[in-house]
């Protein structure tokens, strides 16, 4: 890795804490990922990525800070990235997935609350990462109960906006979010010191479009049987593209996405033929957390999708790209982005809609519903996620965890059992 330790001084960073995380990580990483047999040539970018993870995405924005330009970090899918990219801003994913983060978060939030929120405060409040140090205004979102409180933590070290997410669909809540939506450009406006122009938010609606088709690409060539990609690494793709440039997060998935419709014409594929296809829904995956689908894979089993915001909520549905004027593109960022069924709406039957459709586009044999320890929101939406699929007789099994890997073995022997059920 290039040397980025002044860099990271002049961020504040706590330079002594983040050599033990830079220690872990290489290791972990080539235990998880770099140990898989014929990987696509297109995951050498992700791979590059994660080697230089705390260093070459920060010089970049960096880079745009001393242009003058302004850098917001972000926590949740719902935050139209296109709305601070046309007002020559950068936004980037914050979501934290490491154990190394939570007892920092701990400090500030009860113990009772979810690994990704504790981690994320964990990372600030610990100056361990970069990208939390380097952005000038964080934007959170009302979804969860957990969020909003941190919100409060994280807004006593940085500029905060939240944005009032409406909890339900009902056409009163379009209009609400419209609002809401008004309101974040007139805050990145105000930032950046740039007009948000109708052309300019033409142009960045097309950017996310494309970066959206590029990782639906991926997720199409997942389909085939068999799979030409493991789940492992099409997650480190999503998880990679919530914070990269939308412009090259969109080009090296096309690139990825080219080679592995060749592999499928070649017959060429990471795991047999007949491998049992399996399905992960539930709470995000933030990187690095790999667990779950690296337990499954080495379980003899492969991830096929992900119903989740790191999986399908991320890239389906695009924004309507014929609108001219700023009220009419505000809508139509509205309508793309109430679509996301997220646990926090009510009723959110939706995602059950979303679940049982991708079981047989994906050809899936089990589903596997993941919810993060002491997230109530997917813990209670579970229960009817886990009723409908049973009662279309489709396999499922319900998991908790969080980011130790102190039950990696009850995982292990539970997800063995359950691949052993399905025919
Ligand atoms: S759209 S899933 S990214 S809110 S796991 S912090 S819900 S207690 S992350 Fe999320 Fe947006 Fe929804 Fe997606 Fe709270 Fe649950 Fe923790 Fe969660």
């Amino acid at each position: 890795m290039a040397d980025y330790r002044k860099m990271w001084e002049d961020l504040g960073m706590d330079l002594e804490t983040h050599d033990v995380l830079c220690e872990v990580l290489p290791q972990a990483f080539s235990d998880v990922y770099l140990s898989q047999k014929n990987r696509p040539e297109g995951m050498a970018f992700y791979d590059f990525v994660v080697s230089e993870i705390h260093g070459v995405r920060p010089a970049e924005l960096i880079e745009h800070q001393k242009k003058g330009g302004k850098v917001f970090g972000t926590f949740c899918i719902y935050v139209p990235d296109e709305v601070v990219f046309a007002a020559g801003g950068i936004s980037t994913g914050l979501c934290g997935g490491s154990q190394f983060w939570v007892p920092g978060g701990e400090k500030a939030l009860p113990q009772t609350t979810c690994a990704l929120i504790k981690a994320s405060v964990g990372a600030r409040l610990d100056a361990t990462c970069p990208f939390f140090k380097i952005a000038d205004m964080y934007i959170g979102e009302t979804t969860c109960d957990g969020k909003k409180k941190a919100w409060e933590v994280l807004s006593k070290e940085v500029p905060m906006h939240v944005m009032d997410m409406p909890q339900m669909k009902r056409p009163k809540d379009f209009t609400k979010w419209e609002e809401e939506i008004k309101t974040l450009i007139e805050v990145v406006e105000k930032e950046t010191g740039n007009k948000v122009t109708p052309e300019k938010l033409a142009e960045q609606i097309k950017v996310f479009n494309n970066k959206r088709k590029a990782l639906k690409r991926v997720f199409e060539a997942r389909k085939h049987d068999p799979v030409p990609i493991s789940g492992k690494d099409a997650l480190l793709m999503i998880q990679i593209a919530f914070y990269d440039d939308p412009v090259r997060a969109a080009e090296m998935a096309n690139k990825l996405a080219d080679e592995l419709e060749q592999r499928i014409k070649d017959g060429v594929a990471v795991f047999p033929k007949g491998t049992k296809r399996i399905m992960i829904t539930g709470t995000p995956m933030a990187i690095p957390n790999w667990k779950l689908h690296h337990i499954i894979e080495t379980s003899g089993a492969v991830v096929v999708a992900e119903e989740a915001c790191t999986g399908t909520r991320f890239f389906e549905n695009l924004v309507d790209e014929s609108q001219t004027t700023i009220d009419g593109q505000v809508k139509a960022l509205a309508e793309r982005y109430m679509k996301n069924n997220c646990a926090c709406f009510t009723p959110n039957e939706g995602r059950i809609e979303d679940i049982l459709r991708y079981v047989k586009e994906y050809n899936v044999d089990g589903v596997i519903d993941v919810n993060l320890k002491f997230c109530t929101l997917y813990d209670i939406e579970g229960r009817d996620v886990e009723a409908a699929l049973k009662k279309e007789g489709i396999p499922v099994l319900g998991l908790e965890t969080d980011y130790t890997d102190t039950d990696a073995e009850q995982l292990r022997t539970r997800i063995g059992a359950f691949l052993e059920m399905i025919d």
